[in-house]
């Protein structure tokens, strides 16, 4: 947990959000900005910065995120037509939340650039 971490305070109820699914390592919640009508965010319970600070022993919670995407897109019906599940990296990849999440977009039809 980092104390001033927006997702760390979503991820433990001291800030609200719109809950998807939840489980005791993960959780998934619509975005607050939705670029799409389907725009969720999944989210470790456990602070890691970005992809780039996953470690070793992180590899199975990393497995379990895809899982929670799998159910994610199930709940918001989107599994049927297709979805894109992306991170950003850093300042080139326009991350602003240094808490590692992925971003689960659809229900219309995406292009590469979104
Ligand atoms: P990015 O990959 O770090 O750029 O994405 C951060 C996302 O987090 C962005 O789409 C915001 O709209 C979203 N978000 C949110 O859903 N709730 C919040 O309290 C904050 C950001 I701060």
């Amino acid at each position: 947990m980092s104390a001033d971490c927006l997702f760390c305070q979503i991820a433990d109820g001291r800030l609200p959000a719109r809950k998807v699914y939840e489980d005791d390592r993960v959780l998934a919640f619509h975005d607050i900005n939705p670029i799409a009508p389907v725009h969720i965010l999944l989210i470790p319970k456990k602070h890691i910065a970005s992809l780039l600070e996953i470690a070793p022993e992180d590899k199975e919670l990393v497995g379990h995120i895809h899982m929670c995407a799998q159910k994610a897109a199930q709940v918001a019906g989107v599994e049927q037509d297709g979805f894109r599940v992306v991170t950003n990296i850093g300042k080139n990849g326009q991350q602003t939340v240094f808490h590692l999440h992925y971003h689960l977009i659809g229900g219309r039809q995406l292009r590469w650039d979104m």
